[in-house]
């Protein structure tokens, strides 16, 4: 007897295995069993009768399943906002003179060390609550406003808190170099040596990360400096991902592939040479449409030449006070697919297979095979496509987290 038997359900699997667009699998049943997915295929296909084969059978009247969606890049634990940069901003003054300026990731640094645990976790919830609302069940959140190591593991621990309560499957990331912090202006080094000896075997014996990441830009930290925090993360065993070629070109992809970094991540101004070497390292390349949005780029990434090299290309939010103050990551699809030129299935793919490898996890979820978690999201939709398609509407109609029926908002 299986726990649960989901009948009268289009599947988009997104099992690159499956022929058809999406992995779509049309009258299909779907089987769940401690938490797992434990057989799918067409109604038509079942042994027998459902009621004869689940202590439960559910009904879907012909709506779409996709697995639960993951958003692999985000920052959603901070203190404050920073609508008066935003407002600044439209006065035409540039990001980056608010970052050389002290404001930018600074001034959510000073919000986020004068914010307790709780006051963190509070602010976070909506935030978390509104990407669960459209669908997310695995969310990445990494650290980067603390600047130093008591913040940044209040930061990592706020995290693994909302992964407890929330019925969120959270993955979380140090970020400890993110931005150079005030105190550290006239030596630089001091500041990657606590990040490599202090932060990260900090966050490593507590189990309070599950991988590394840095922000490589003329703004932040250099290859060389960079480079340095890999050694360190691979020290403690810990896969890395890199903030790359937001900016500019500073040649961060190529040295993240020679770390196999799980994921390299904006990629705006990524370079041949880049897609080439991280094609060769198997490292997802996670675009982030929010932030190009956001701050009005216009030089686009080279979805194209990342097409044609292969390389896995995963959608995120990016959500964050400075570049990216989304939590929609339905927006997210619709934009990579106006924006970025990516079809609506690529999209989807990049929330859903190819987020999962960003995060080191393709063998639990991203896809509804049998054996993983059964993370499912449901919709009111007559085509895959129209996830990518609408824009503010929400065709969310259920939620499932390890085989858990969870109430998003805007189903209850
Ligand atoms: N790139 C980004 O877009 C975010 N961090 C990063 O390294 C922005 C963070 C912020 O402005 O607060
Ligand atoms: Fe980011």
């Amino acid at each position: 007897m299986w726990d649960t038997l989901l009948v009268n359900v289009n599947l988009a699997t997104m099992d690159a295995t499956q022929p058809a667009p999406y992995g779509a699998v049309r009258d299909a049943a779907l089987a769940i069993t401690d938490g797992r997915i434990d057989w799918l295929g067409p109604v038509s296909d079942l042994p027998d009768a459902p009621e004869e084969l689940a202590r439960e059978v559910i009904e879907f009247g012909g709506q779409w399943a996709t697995p639960g969606l993951i958003d692999c890049h985000t920052h959603l634990v901070f203190g404050g906002n920073r609508a008066a940069e935003f407002e600044q901003r439209l006065q035409g003054v540039s990001y980056e003179e608010i970052a050389r300026a002290g404001g930018g990731i600074i001034s959510t640094v000073k919000a986020t060390r004068a914010a307790s645990k709780e006051q963190l976790y509070e602010a976070a919830l909506p935030r978390l609550r509104a990407l669960q609302n459209e669908g997310v069940t695995t969310v990445e959140i990494k650290s980067g406003y603390g600047l130093d190591t008591t913040s940044e593991i209040k930061m990592l621990e706020v995290a693994r808190a909302l992964g407890r309560v929330e019925d969120m499957r959270v993955i979380t990331t140090l970020l400890g170099a993110h931005a150079l912090p005030p105190e550290y202006r006239d030596s630089r080094e001091k500041y990657i040596d606590l990040v490599c000896k202090e932060m990260i075997p900090t966050a490593a014996e507590q189990g309070l990360a599950d991988a590394v990441d840095a922000f490589c830009e003329n703004i932040a930290f250099t290859t060389g400096e960079t480079e340095r925090v890999f050694e360190a993360a691979a020290v403690h065993h810990l896969p890395v991902k890199l903030h790359a070629e937001q900016l500019s070109d500073s040649g961060g992809s190529e040295l993240a592939a020679r770390y196999n970094a799980l994921s390299v991540d904006h990629l705006e101004y990524l370079s041949e040479e880049g897609i080439r070497a991280i094609a060769d390292s198997g490292t997802v390349a996670v675009l982030l449409p929010g932030a190009f949005y956001f701050l009005k780029e216009t030089k686009l990434p080279p979805v194209q030449g990342l097409r044609d090299a292969g390389v896995p290309v995963a959608i995120a939010s990016d959500c964050n006070p400075g570049s990216s103050p989304v939590t929609s990551p339905l927006l997210m699809l619709n934009m990579a697919c106006t924006l970025f030129g990516l079809t609506p299935e690529e999209a989807l793919t990049g929330m859903t297979r190819n987020a999962a490898r960003a995060l080191g996890l393709d063998d639990k979820v991203g896809t509804l095979v049998k054996g993983k978690a059964a993370d499912i999201a449901l919709w009111d939709i007559s085509h895959p496509a129209e996830l990518s398609y609408w824009v503010g509407h929400n065709p969310l109609t259920g939620l499932l987290k390890d085989g858990h029926e969870i109430t998003p908002c805007n189903t209850a």
